[in-house]
């Protein structure tokens, strides 16, 4: 359908990963050297209780067709398509690797795919001494849960009219 020229509308999202070291209880079928499981994800930042309560938070799939995330190609098949929600991969590893996050929206936007990159973070952020010179050797800290999250906002400048009506019903 026709562009609506001046109109801007954005919906806010969030992308990242979570990860868990790997325990004994917890390996089931990953390899000896992979130490995380981890998933890397595409969702939406709007709050439940904004208006947009169809299908929860996770729920971009009114705008979105298909998130393709890129895997460092040490994986096998390394580009993993998700076409519904939620936008997610779970894997196990042992190193942290940039994902390609490619996001394709529905055909209604007549809009190009978009791409978002993260940095897969496995390890927890363990705290430095303020003055190097001074310190005693650091501790390692127990490598615990990691949670690497961006807000980003993504912007559609001049939409189609079949697409705002879609995105502003939600
Ligand atoms: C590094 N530049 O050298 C990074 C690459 C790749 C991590 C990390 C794959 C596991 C598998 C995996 O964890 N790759 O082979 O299934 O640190």
């Amino acid at each position: 359908s026709e562009r609506l020229r001046g109109t801007v509308i954005y919906r806010p999202v969030v992308y990242g990963n979570t990860a868990l070291p790997i325990t004994p209880e917890t390996r089931d079928d990953a390899p000896a050297e992979h130490t995380h499981r981890w998933t890397v994800a595409l969702r939406s930042a709007a709050s439940p209780d904004d208006g947009s309560t169809v299908g929860g938070r996770d729920d971009i799939s009114y705008f979105v067709k298909r998130v393709a995330f890129k895997l460092h190609e040490t994986y096998p098949s390394p580009n993993r398509i998700i076409e519904k929600p939620p936008f997610e991969v779970t894997e196990t590893g042992w190193g942290e690797f940039e994902v390609q996050i490619r996001v394709t929206f529905v055909s209604e936007a007549n809009e190009k795919p978009i791409s978002f990159h993260h940095h897969l973070k496995l390890h927890a952020w363990a705290p430095q001494p303020a003055n190097p010179l001074a310190a005693s050797p650091v501790p390692t800290p127990p490598d615990g849960p990691v949670n690497a999250w961006q807000y980003d906002e993504i912007v559609f400048t001049d939409p189609t009219k079949t697409f705002l009506d879609m995105l502003l019903k939600h």
